[in-house]
Parts: C-alpha cells; structure tokens; sequence
C-alpha cells in the first residue's frame, strides 16, 4: 500500500476530528483532492455515459444502472469505479482511504461499492430526489456498525444544487425500528419523514454539505442522509464510495417471513469456504488502504 507525503498526512483527521466525527455521524475534509483528479473523474464519467469501458464487470445485471434518460434529473450507477480508469483513479486515492481508517479507528479499508450520481437540474417530470436512508439498512448481511462512505462531490457544490443532507447523530438511531419505514433512496418525498422527524425528534439538526471541489463528506453506515432538487442549471455529480472497516464481514440475515436476505453485491462477489458470500473477495472488494 502507498505512503502518504508529508502534506497528504498534515490532512488527515485529528484526534478533535474523529471525536466529532463519532459525535454527529459525518465529518467533512478540508481540500484533499487536486482539481486534475477531479477533472479527469469527470472525463471518466463522461466516457462512462456515453457507454464507454475500461474494465468489465463479471455481472451488472444486480446493481443499479441507470441508462441515460433525458427526462430523468437522476442517474445512478454502481460499481463505476471498477469500471472507468479515471473514476478508480479517483476511488483509490490513498488520502481517502487512509482518512477513512482514521475516522472508522481501523488497520484497513476496504471497497464495497460505490454510486456515480448525477443529480441533473430537476425537470417538470423528475425532481431527482435522493430519499432519506441510512446505508446500511441497504446491507443487513454486514457485520459492522462501523462501515463508512466518502462522498465526493465532482464541482463546488453550492446550496441550490441538492447538496447532500446529514441528520447529526442519527447513526444513534440504528436500533429504532420505527424510522425504517420512512427509509428509501428512491423516495421523492422528503416532507413525511421529516414531519415525523418534527414531532418525535424535536431537537434534531440537519446539516446540508457546501463543499468546494476537492473537499470530501464521509458518513457513517448509519448516518440518515438524502438530497433534494437540483434548481441550479448545472449538473450537481458526485461519487460516493461505500467501504468496509477492517471487521466487516457477511453475517446471514432474514426477512420477515425467514427467507434468507441476499443483497446484490451477493450476487458479484466469491463464496467463503462455507459458501457465504466472501466480503474480502479482491475482485470486486478491493482494499483501498492499509495503515
Ligand atoms: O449524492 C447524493 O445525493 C446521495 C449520496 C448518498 O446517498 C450517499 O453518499 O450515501
């Protein structure tokens, strides 16, 4: 694994950091990424839309897709960065990495998926809504309470461009059925979740991320996020890099009526020697970072 320079480590969280971090369920970086990373992401994502591949991925048949849609304000598509150079380039920046085994207090990082979304100036059909959810409600078969996601915004990412939303200290939540039933990032309706947010968590704060390029949000897998309309007149991109703490690993989970759960990503990777779904597998979980 690479070394960080002196400079790459004076960015790194401090102490105070990750203390707040673990507080309010989201941290935002100072400028970690140059602006030519960024820039060739987006020739990447670029490329990506217009159904150009570096890398083929064994199946995509289970994740999401999306194909380009001028009248829908959202494109969201998986596994990207295993798939574009540019976009792997921009995934497997050590900074990131090494920033989210501090935050996680973990020896390693390791990929679990990510999400090129392009949340396109919102249309008179599509509002391009991301709804309230926490990640891990999307991954019952992962062991750790501990995963996290960096968010990475490709452009300055101003208030009227459907930044993304943190509920602070919602990761606390994790156990409150309740909330679930609000929970779907398809969701285009933010209102009853927030209502219900009005009367039973009356002392809740939401906080909107204005980052400038290069700066970069990481949530905690439990944080409740979302985003709503883009009404700038530019495409708001972002990539959003889902990832494995050292513990992480695949624990069966059920549903209501006993069925065994199985999530896409089941679908993409190796088995274990006990035939389980192998979170460690290199092909498709890659390890981004080891201290
Ligand atoms: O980009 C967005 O608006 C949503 C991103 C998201 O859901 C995530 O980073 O987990």
């Amino acid at each position: 694994m690479s070394q960080l320079t002196e400079q790459e480590l004076s960015l790194l969280p401090t102490e105070e950091d990750i203390k707040l971090y673990e507080k309010n369920g989201w941290y935002a970086s100072p400028k970690i990424i140059s602006d030519e990373l960024i820039e060739e992401a987006r020739k990447g994502a670029d490329r990506f839309y217009k159904g150009e591949r570096d890398f083929i991925l064994s199946n995509d048949s289970e994740i999401a897709n999306d194909s380009v849609d001028e009248s829908s304000a959202l494109l969201n598509n998986e596994f990207v960065s295993l798939q574009m150079k540019e976009l792997n380039a921009l995934a497997f920046y050590p900074l990131i990495g090494a920033i989210a085994a501090k935050l996680a207090r973990t020896d390693a990082i390791r990929f679990f998926s990510d999400s090129l979304i392009n949340k396109k100036p919102s249309k008179p059909t599509s509002k391009g809504i991301v709804g309230w959810h926490s990640d891990k409600a999307y991954w019952p078969t992962c062991s750790s309470n501990n995963m996290l996601t960096a968010w990475i915004p490709l452009q300055d990412v101003t208030i009227d461009m459907g930044s993304l939303m943190h509920i602070d200290e919602s990761h606390n939540w994790r156990n409150e059925q309740d909330l679930r039933q609000f929970y779907s990032f398809n969701n285009q309706d933010l209102s009853k979740f927030e209502q219900f947010l009005k009367e039973n968590k009356p002392e809740h704060k939401r906080s909107t991320m204005l980052l400038k390029k290069g700066q970069v949000s990481f949530h905690n897998c439990n944080t409740i996020h979302s985003s709503s309309t883009n009404v700038s007149q530019i495409n708001r991109m972002a990539l959003a890099i889902h990832m494995q703490d050292a513990s992480n690993h695949y624990v069966k989970a059920y549903k209501d009526n006993g069925d065994l759960i199985e999530i896409s990503y089941d679908k993409l990777c190796g088995k274990d020697d006990l035939g389980n779904p192998n979170y460690s597998d290199e092909n498709i979980f890659p390890t981004l970072w080891k201290g």
